[in-house]
């Protein structure tokens, strides 16, 4: 039976593959620093052999990648302003740690290495939506550690042979996404805030947009990745999200709704190494995965929310 291994299996994208692996009857091993993991994500994943350790570490990645088919590498430091207020660590947990990962991989004779990207390997080039053609522009010291590890993948399908896919998520969002960091999500931050009854805070005029994706979709393109014949897929970069954009006043106007929160946001200068707008061409996903989006973007902030009312 395959074994899957999931890295940063105890934060919000790691946790929730590893969670419907499990529900498919799967064989999983999770790992996991808690840098910015927790441990309460892993409830519900008892049946997950876990791993507390850390990819800086290459006997840690050896450890995991032991007996494994198929690894999704989530784990990161996954966070704009986190990277520009500390880019070591961010090159650290990204950049060394997914390249400890893939030597790890290599020599326990892993098949296939699904990547998590991020759109931020796009920067804030004009052109929407953004497709996988497009030449790289990272303007954030993040951008660039997740778009090191994008090269490595292909590197490593390219000169070694092992299959590597990635997949570049679009602002990710849902159940189980950390929402109590000045480094998390906007929409976890907003939805924790708002429900409590405080105001959030939009930086910049909140024209900005971004093509916000409900977590089941970027889990629903991770196992299409996963399955998906090597010679379709091996060595490729494709964007994984909803295909349409949302300004952030609007977002805060759904919230609103959704959240029952009266008051209106409160205004800041904008973020540095942030991007105006985002959105995504999703046709490459669709024609080498079967990829199309299962939730979109209103009934993933509902579900979220509702998560988050329960005290998540
Ligand atoms: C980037 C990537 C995303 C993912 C993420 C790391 C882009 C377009 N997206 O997300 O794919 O890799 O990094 O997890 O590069 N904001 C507020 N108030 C707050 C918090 C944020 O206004 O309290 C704004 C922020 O300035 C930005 C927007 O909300 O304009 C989204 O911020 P974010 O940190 O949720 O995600 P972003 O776009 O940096």
């Amino acid at each position: 039976m395959t074994t899957y291994l999931v890295t940063g299996a105890a934060g919000f994208i790691g946790r929730s593959i590893a969670a419907a692996l499990l529900a498919r009857g799967e064989n999983v091993r999770g790992i996991d620093s808690f840098i910015t993991g927790k441990r309460t994500n892993l409830v519900g994943l008892e049946a997950m052999d876990f791993i507390e350790g850390d990819l800086t570490d290459p006997a840690a990645c050896a450890r995991a990648c032991e007996g494994v088919e198929i690894v999704f590498h989530e784990a990161a430091l996954a966070s704009v302003p986190r990277s520009v207020a500390d880019p070591v660590s961010t090159n650290q947990n990204c950049v060394t740690a997914t390249l400890n990962l893939l030597m790890a991989a290599r020599a326990a004779g892993v098949r296939r290495v699904v990547y998590a990207g991020s759109s931020s390997a796009y920067g804030d080039t004009p052109t929407l939506p953004k497709h996988e053609g497009m030449l790289p522009n990272p303007i954030s010291p993040y951008a660039v550690a997740k778009l090191a590890g994008e090269h490595y993948m292909r590197a490593f399908a390219r000169v070694y042979g092992l299959e590597t896919v990635v997949l570049r998520y679009f602002n990710v969002f849902g159940p189980h996404q950390d929402p109590t960091s000045h480094y998390s999500g906007v929409l976890a931050i907003f939805c924790r805030r708002m429900l409590a009854g405080e105001q959030p805070t939009i930086y910049g005029d909140g024209e900005q947009s971004r093509d916000f994706t409900y977590i089941d979709n970027v889990v629903h393109a991770n196992l299409l990745a996963a399955a998906a014949p090597a010679e379709k897929v091996s060595g490729q970069m494709m964007n994984a999200a909803t295909g349409s954009r949302i300004t952030l006043n609007d977002t805060f106007r759904i919230l609103r709704d959704l959240t029952g929160y009266k008051g209106e946001p409160m205004y800041a200068p904008p973020r540095a190494g942030d991007i105006r707008d985002s959105l995504a061409d999703i046709r490459l996903a669709g024609e080498l995965l079967g990829y199309s989006p299962i939730v979109d973007f209103r009934e993933g902030l509902r579900r979220t929310v509702e998560w988050y009312r329960q005290g998540e």
